[in-house]
């Protein structure tokens, strides 16, 4: 049998339970079946997300980190904290300034500025702590990689803990620093999941506990914090970053401080809706600009600003810094769809490019790129002194870690997760990192192949007259979606589009579908231009159903993730005309090319894949070499996997990349 195109097409008994008990939509209950879901009661703890929290004791360093970060306290020693420059960075870096101070510590914060220090504690910020006359280091984000730095503080006679949730390096970490990280966490694999600001509050949770704080103002702040972090670091969204996220978001919309108000408004947020993707898409990017473009202090003075005054120069210096981001990035995307086209040809299995661009926007490029062409990219930023530094991005399901890990030996260094990796070269190396870049993406593009052979394209599909009111009121009850929870997709077509307009600068079209009498709005941001220019014919899109707020009321609208042009074969139209030739009278297939000559020329090669489809619903039955029609209830074609397989077997991508605009 073939794969089915969405992963809901086999979960009957499971999905009618689930949506019988809980009262949820059937779509709903189809997709939560197919990801796993089978008792109810998993489900309601999903809706309820009220996992409790984890026990910041269960690193097992905690204790001892406490103790020593108390002793600073008690003793009036200076204590610095080094941070990030992300937004993880900088949520941790005033989650655990915030905690020192409200035990009555002295606490310096320094966060690196990414083009002349780089990434992570470094001798350089040892100096700047040094010189700040500190006696305890406490790095967040941070600093399982910092060997060096750390060796060379001890030596100074400072102490250090480092708290962190990057993969640790080869290099070990000297005894008696304490590590809090998942290494060294009762359950590691659990504890991975946790983001930089998330580990950071935990360390701050058990000063404050064991200070005797109870401050729910302060404590409801922190906790929002980590939830930012979890967002922008775009942590797993399933158990407690989960419930992390929901009530982060809450205690966002409702607390905060002065800054963080400051910043929503100027986003044009309205905080008393805020949602998630508010949050990953609206105030992260903002966030994001200060270290992008000038120095991630800024976000981090914004964030702790109490004052009014002071929060608004520094949101406004923000919000120039972003206009700037945004601008810098389409520079550098435009530029480098050009190489691409030039160097690459229209379908790239990776992607490699280089250019004179600002260093903090090539991860933003590298996303982009990803995403219009599928594949895993590196950008590179020229630093101007004969090296280049970047960010590389993988697809879903492709690992940048092990692909990068197979070109070490042209590469001065690199570091990341599984779908986001950092990385610099010496400018001589370029043609051979290049050429082992793109030989190892295309192993592990072969290595996938094989395990996936031709995989599904949405969860499920969605008739257009379903009520995506309801459906939009479930999903908003299972969000937020992010990493381990995925938006929902549906498979949509096929359709007719019988309008078709531009939306905002042109590049954005608004399109009304048509499938029988049901019509449904959809959006398609960068959609490709060629729609633009001939949307007629039949369609399939894989959608995911969003709130579409407009003057003051909230519609669910379908936003669309990818475009198939699909042949009339496919239409309902295409498969009555067979099924009335078949009503003739029991036939074969010979029989029946013969008898609707017009239909089997149009459908040549489909049609026995049409009288499969009939028989696997039940429509017809096969018996002794003929066709014949038998009485049957009314079912979905697309029930049935001989309808996908045919349905796939059309299916024609547009828009695969900047190159089809
Ligand atoms: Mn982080």
């Amino acid at each position: 049998m073939s794969v089915p195109l969405w992963r809901a097409a086999a979960v009957g008994e499971v999905a009618r339970r689930l949506a019988g008990v809980l009262g949820m939509p059937m779509r709903v209950a189809r997709v939560l079946a197919a990801r796993g879901y089978v008792h109810p009661e998993e489900v309601r703890s999903l809706l309820a997300s009220d996992v409790p929290w984890s026990d910041p004791m269960d690193f097992t360093d905690m204790g001892v980190a406490c103790e020593r970060i108390l002793c600073a306290v008690k003793k009036r020693e200076n204590i610095a904290v080094i941070g990030d420059y992300d937004v993880d960075g900088v949520s941790a870096s005033v989650i655990l300034t915030k905690a020192l101070e409200a035990i009555g510590g002295q606490v310096t914060c320094h966060i690196p500025e990414r083009v002349s220090d780089g990434y992570g504690f470094s001798r350089r910020l040892l100096e700047d702590a040094k010189s700040g006359g500190a006696s305890l280091i406490v790095t967040v984000d941070n600093g399982i990689r910092a060997v060096e730095a750390i060796g060379a503080a001890l030596a100074d006679g400072l102490d250090v803990i480092v708290t962190d949730h990057h993969e640790p390096g080869e290099e070990h970490i000297p005894d008696g620093v304490p590590v809090i990280h998942f290494t060294r966490h009762r359950h590691p694999s659990v504890a991975k999941r946790g983001c930089g600001a998330f580990v950071a509050w935990k360390v701050a949770h058990r000063l404050l506990d064991e200070a005797g704080i109870a401050d729910d103002g302060l404590r409801g702040w922190l906790m929002s914090l980590a939830a930012l972090g979890t967002l922008a670091d775009m942590m797993p969204l399933v158990d407690e970053n989960r419930r992390l996220v929901r009530e982060g978001t809450r205690a966002l919309a409702t607390g905060g401080s002065a800054g963080w108000k400051v910043l929503c408004q100027r986003a044009r947020v309205n905080r008393e809706t805020l949602t998630a993707s508010d949050v990953s898409w609206r105030l992260v990017p903002r966030l994001n600009a200060a270290g992008r473009m000038a120095h991630a202090d800024l976000a981090y003075r914004l964030l702790m600003a109490e004052d009014e005054e002071e929060a608004k120069c520094l949101a406004d210096e923000i919000e120039v810094l972003n206009d700037k981001r945004r601008e810098a990035v389409d520079v550098a995307f435009a530029d480098a769809v050009e190489a691409v086209a030039q160097e690459y040809g229209p379908s790239p299995a990776a992607i490699v490019v280089s250019g004179d661009w600002p260093l903090g926007v090539v991860g933003l490029v590298a996303g982009r790129l990803s995403q219009a062409y599928g594949c895993p990219v590196i950008a590179l930023a020229d630093m101007g002194d004969g090296t280049l530094r970047g960010s590389g991005r993988a697809p879903e399901g492709q690992s940048m870690l092990d692909i990068l890990g197979a070109c070490t030996d042209f590469l001065d260094h690199f570091g990341g997760h599984e779908a986001a990796v950092g990385c610099g070269l010496d400018g001589s190396q370029l043609a051979n990192f290049r050429a082992a870049f793109l030989q190892a993406a295309a192993l592990a593009r072969n290595a996938r192949m094989d395990r996936e052979p031709a995989g599904v394209v949405a969860d499920d599909y969605l008739m257009l007259s379903e009520s995506a009111d309801e459906l939009l009121m479930w999903l908003e009850r299972l969000a937020p979606f992010g990493p381990e929870h995925e938006p929902f997709r549906f498979f949509v077509g096929p359709v007719e589009i019988v309008k078709c307009t531009r939306m905002g600068n042109g590049e954005h079209l608004k399109l009304l579908l048509a499938e029988g009498d049901a019509r449904q709005e959809a959006v398609w941001f960068r959609a490709p231009e060629i729609l633009a220019r001939d949307a007629s014919g039949l369609w399939a899109f894989v959608v995911e159903i969003v709130p579409n707020a407009w003057r003051g009321s909230v519609r669910p609208q379908l936003r669309i993730d990818r475009g198939y042009r699909l042949p009339r074969a496919v239409s309902r139209e295409g498969f009555a005309a067979v099924f009335r030739a078949l009503r003739k009278g029991p036939c074969t297939l010979e029989a029946l090319r013969n008898r609707a000559p017009d239909v089997s020329t149009e459908l040549d090669g489909d049609l026995e894949s049409i009288l499969d489809t009939f028989v696997e619903l039940g429509f017809a039955a096969f018996e002794g070499g003929l066709y014949h029609v038998v009485a049957s209830e009314k079912r979905d074609l697309r029930d049935s996997l001989a309808y996908q397989a045919l349905v796939r077997r059309h299916l024609r991508p547009v828009g695969g990349g900047p190159s089809e605009r």
